[in-house]
């Protein structure tokens, strides 16, 4: 007979700390224990994050740099380093993987792990906590707060509850209990403007949002009305789906100043193309898909993608196949930002040496200038066609978070 079970589901949340930042600390110890800010200073230089040193000043992730530096002016400012903010990443997903076949990374820094019926292996959930904290730790000298409680949406609203280095974890018979005092911007997918609307009917809390019948909540908000009834009271039916975030990878640039020559947005595009078949081929993966995305000067995200007709790692068929999607965008432009993302991504196996046969003399010149940029630094080779651009390509630091639209999903 299988053990009774304490908890019918357990659902982790773990989220690494100030994640940019702290790595920053972790490999320069003069940073340590100081306020930084990780961002660049450019015009439209925004804080990707504040170290907790500098969080008390009110500086927070997406704020302006100048206005951080207004705010909190001993702070250092320290550029980002992508490449290892992902190489940190990758550890801490396979210590996840350690505990749970099911691991969702959200994005570099954190991921929901279903632990249920897990007990049997690492103890109770508060002890799953603790272990967890534990072997991120030992893996990556830094820290990571974790929730656990019967849902994905309450196991994330604990996470964040203990920060910095916390432990949070909520039974679901107490979930409900435990969500009512707070506001209702913990509400999963309430963004600034749901927000206004549900104080201006009257709700504060999320408790107020829980003693509402239903069916007045949708009279009086719509058909969201009915998914914060559910989350109020601590009813969330998604499941942790099993992905890493290295299934896709993405090269995604604000630019200092908006495109909409098709001409410019191609440029961009195949730069990102580059970057991506180099990080393709250094980790071994090949891609199904690519896909566009272009930001309006509106703020709009739009997305195009395509699957290709073969696998692959070649940064000049990634380009080929983009070009074409930019044509369905281009009425929508100027834009403000220009991604390409490939998806799909799959290990090279032994059992696929037909893989590269239509790209293969193509391959062959990409893995060499691999190689000489190894060497050499990534400056060392240029594109003709990037030199002979009169502006050159000014970026902006990386915003790919501020994208994200996970709180929107229902
Ligand atoms: P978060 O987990 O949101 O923030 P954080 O880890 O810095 O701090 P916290 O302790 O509150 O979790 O994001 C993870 C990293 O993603 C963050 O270190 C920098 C990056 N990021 C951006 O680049 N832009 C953004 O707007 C946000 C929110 C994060
Ligand atoms: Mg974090």
């Amino acid at each position: 007979m299988p053990k009774a079970r304490s908890w019918p589901r357990i659902v982790v949340h773990a989220d690494m700390d100030a994640f940019y930042a702290a790595v920053e600390q972790l490999d320069d110890p003069k940073l340590r224990g100081k306020p930084i800010l990780v961002g660049g200073r450019s015009g439209r230089g925004v804080v990707l994050t504040a170290s907790y040193e500098a969080r008390p000043f009110g500086v927070h992730s997406a704020m302006p740099m100048a206005r951080a530096r207004r705010l909190c002016p001993q702070a250092l400012i320290v550029p980002p380093r992508f490449d290892r903010y992902q190489q940190i990443s990758e550890t801490i997903m396979d210590v996840f993987e350690n505990f749970s076949p099911h691991v969702e990374a959200l994005s570099l820094d954190e991921a929901f792990l279903d632990m249920t019926g897990a007990e049997e292996f690492f103890g109770p959930p508060s002890e799953m906590g603790r272990r967890i904290k534990a072997a991120v730790r030992d893996a990556t000298s830094l820290a990571v707060s974790v929730g656990i409680s019967g849902t994905k949406y309450v196991a994330k609203v604990a996470s964040d509850h203990g920060k910095p280095d916390g432990l949070c974890v909520v039974p679901q018979e107490r979930a409900r209990a435990w969500l009512a005092p707070m506001p209702v911007s913990r509400l999963w997918g309430a963004g600034p403007k749901l927000q206004a609307k549900l104080i201006k009917a009257g709700y504060e809390t999320i408790g107020d949002i829980a003693a509402t019948d239903e069916r007045v909540l949708i009279a009086r908000l719509g058909a969201i009305g009915e998914r914060l009834h559910a989350l109020a009271h601590a009813h969330d039916p998604r499941t942790v789906a099993r992905h890493r975030g290295a299934k896709s990878i993405g090269c995604d640039r604000t630019l200092e100043v908006d495109v909409s020559r098709r001409q410019d947005i191609c440029l961009h595009l195949n730069r990102a193309a580059d970057t991506l078949g180099r990080r393709l081929r250094r980790k071994g993966y090949v891609a199904r898909g690519v896909r566009l995305k272009l930001k309006t000067s509106d703020f709009r995200l739009l997305t195009r993608q395509r699957t290709l007709p073969e696998p692959t790692d070649v940064a000049a068929t990634l380009y080929r196949n983009v070009v074409p999607l930019v044509d369905q965008l281009l009425p929508e432009a100027p834009f403000r930002l220009v991604g390409l993302a490939a998806y799909d991504l799959a290990r090279i196996t032994a059992t696929q040496p037909d893989l590269f046969d239509t790209d293969a003399p193509r391959r062959r010149l990409e893995a060499a200038i691999d190689a000489l940029s190894a060497r050499f630094g990534p400056d060392v080779v240029h594109r003709a066609a990037d030199l002979a651009e009169r502006h050159p390509l000014r970026l902006a630091p990386n915003l790919d978070f501020l994208d994200s639209d996970e709180d929107d999903e229902a």
